[in-house]
């Protein structure tokens, strides 16, 4: 029986078209969405043996967020929210690569390797974004997981958090929130509102915001708060669909270029906020009365956080260990900043959710942000328990009471599964409406490196490669002594290279104390890369 149901798994429609070699990337397959059938075929068979190892339900979500739209892409989100587990990965490599002649066999041995019992029930938990091509490319998820006999739960057009709430939603029997649209709604909306009326003084703070929703995803998801939300935060929404995805707006957009969105109706001085296009990135900018550009990227957002979850914390007089995580992209300002004044321990890791928030796991408070705005907060089931009980102790004062409840609201306002724009966008309204600032008081904290980013197309991405979380290169050999000459003639000169795992790019990053300095910066490391690893079409400038 087993047998012939795995020859079944030989369908024509989605036979393997291209013999490139594709890797599990960054964030999961991404790729044209022409050539993504069969890669969408292959991962609905992959999400049922892993729902099956896992006796579990899987989550499979199709997007290729902040890419363009001709693009896609599919993720697959483990029983607890996170990433797939790495060994997985490269599992799920190697079942895409295969030739179909060996599609049968390959899977054979994924079941006697991870000795998966085929008699579990399997339940693949699907959404999709917005794209032209993602309907398509559903239709070949669910035949390939519907041929091993997976059971198909389809929420539809989702963001990429909110699949990922479902999906532990689902697992942890309704503890975490109800698995439904609704049920992440009326949770984080909830909270967020509760906090609100018990917060009297707002100084500076205005109740209004402007929303670049990068014609993706989250404009819808934005429309649908809004309607939770009632009038505690007018959101005006511009790039709410109407235009071309993440095209010249979206969080990618204004973080690496650092300009306004366009077809947004800036007024100077006011809070702006641009989310990616599946929803799982978001910055904040303004425009000030000299039409200067200033953004408040993933570092801020970060900061932020940590800051006012260590004075809640010292206002309740609970003692729980903090730890902030970002990637190699940090701003060294940033760095300096928690390390120094907030006085919390940071840890680089690699680009990468899955790494961040892995690492995060480790402290009793683990706040993790990668600086182009993906990132939340993950408080440990102890320290939930914690918290709880402080509430209500008849032994603490009114004001440890509601300090600890406010620290209970703000948990259930973050989407603890992974980084989620409106999630974060609620928390970060929550802190600057309790502290009374305008995004101008908040921008104040701490004063960025001048920084910035390039890519450089190479005939093949991955002859570099890297170590030390991104920030030291291996191969080419040479080239990493190259940069370091480069870097050293800069005052606080910082920059790296890495293949991008999204894109078919090389990274550069580069920062330094003088802006006048950083064009010639970053130009020198990008000239580097473009003659070492093989550069094609014409060569980096500004
Ligand atoms: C994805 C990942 C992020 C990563 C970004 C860029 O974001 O989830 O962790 O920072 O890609 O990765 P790379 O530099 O390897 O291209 P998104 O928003 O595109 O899913």
């Amino acid at each position: 029986m087993e047998h012939f149901q795995l020859k079944n798994i030989l369908n024509i429609k989605y036979m393997k078209k291209y013999s490139d070699n594709i890797q599990y990337g960054t964030a999961g397959f991404r790729t044209k969405a022409n050539a993504l059938e069969y890669i969408l075929y292959r991962m609905g068979l992959l999400a049922v043996l892993r729902s099956k190892v896992k006796n579990a339900a899987i989550g499979l979500m199709i997007t290729a967020s902040h890419n363009i739209g001709s693009d896609n892409g599919v993720k697959l989100i483990d029983p607890a929210g996170e990433m797939l587990e790495a060994s997985w990965e490269q599992i799920a490599t190697n079942l895409v690569n295969v030739e179909d002649a060996n599609l049968v066999s390959t899977i054979e041995h994924i079941i006697k390797e991870e000795n998966i019992n085929m008699s579990v029930d399997a339940i693949v938990i699907t959404g999709r974004d917005t794209r032209e091509s993602s309907p398509t490319l559903l239709n070949a998820a669910v035949t390939g997981i519907e041929v091993l006999y997976g059971i198909v739960q389809d929420f539809g057009i989702v963001t990429t958090p909110q699949l990922h709430y479902l999906v532990v939603c689902t697992n942890t029997k309704n503890n975490y929130g109800n698995p439904t649209l609704h049920g992440y709604y009326i949770k984080l909306s909830e909270a967020f509102k509760h906090v609100r009326q018990k917060q009297i003084n707002n100084g500076q703070y205005v109740a209004e915001l402007l929303l670049d929703a990068a014609n993706g995803v989250g404009g819808i998801a934005a429309k649908e708060f809004q309607k939770y939300l009632g009038t505690t935060l007018a959101i005006n929404i511009y790039n709410d669909g109407n235009g071309e995805l993440n095209y010249m707006c979206g969080a990618d957009y204004v973080k690496v270029q650092q300009v306004p969105p366009v077809n947004f109706s800036l007024k100077s001085n006011f809070r702006c906020v641009s989310i990616d296009g599946d929803a799982d990135r978001i910055v904040y900018f303004y425009t000030d009365e000299d039409n200067k550009f200033h953004l408040l990227d993933g570092d801020k957002i970060a900061t932020l956080i940590a800051e006012y979850l260590k004075e809640l914390l010292k206002e309740s007089h609970l003692s729980f260990q903090l730890g902030l995580v970002q990637t190699a992209y940090a701003n060294g300002s940033s760095t300096d900043y928690i390390l120094n004044v907030l006085q919390i321990p940071a840890i680089c890791v690699s680009t990468g959710i899955k790494h961040l928030h892995n690492k995060a796991l480790d402290f009793d408070i683990g706040i993790y942000f990668e600086a182009n705005g993906h990132g939340t907060v993950l408080f440990k089931e102890t320290v939930v328990k914690t918290i709880k009980e402080a509430v209500i102790n008849p032994k603490r004062s009114t004001n440890e009471k509601e300090a600890a409840s406010k620290l209970l609201n703000i948990i259930n306002m973050i989407n603890q599964t992974v980084g989620d724009a409106l999630s974060d966008m609620l928390l970060v309204e929550t802190i600057l409406h309790a502290k009374g600032w305008d995004i101008m008081e908040w921008e104040k904290m701490y004063e960025d490196l001048p920084n910035k980013q390039l890519k450089v197309k190479v005939n093949n991405k991955s002859i570099i490669t890297t170590a030390n979380a991104g920030r030291q290169c291996i191969t080419p050999e040479g080239l990493q002594d190259e940069i370091d000459k480069i870097v050293s003639q800069y005052k606080k000169g910082r920059s790296f290279v890495r293949p991008s795992g999204t894109e078919d790019i090389i990274r550069i990053y580069a920062e330094c104390e003088n802006l006048c300095d950083l064009n010639k910066l970053i130009i020198d490391v990008a000239l580097l890369v473009y003659d070492y690893a093989g550069g094609i079409g014409p060569k980096p400038q500004l």
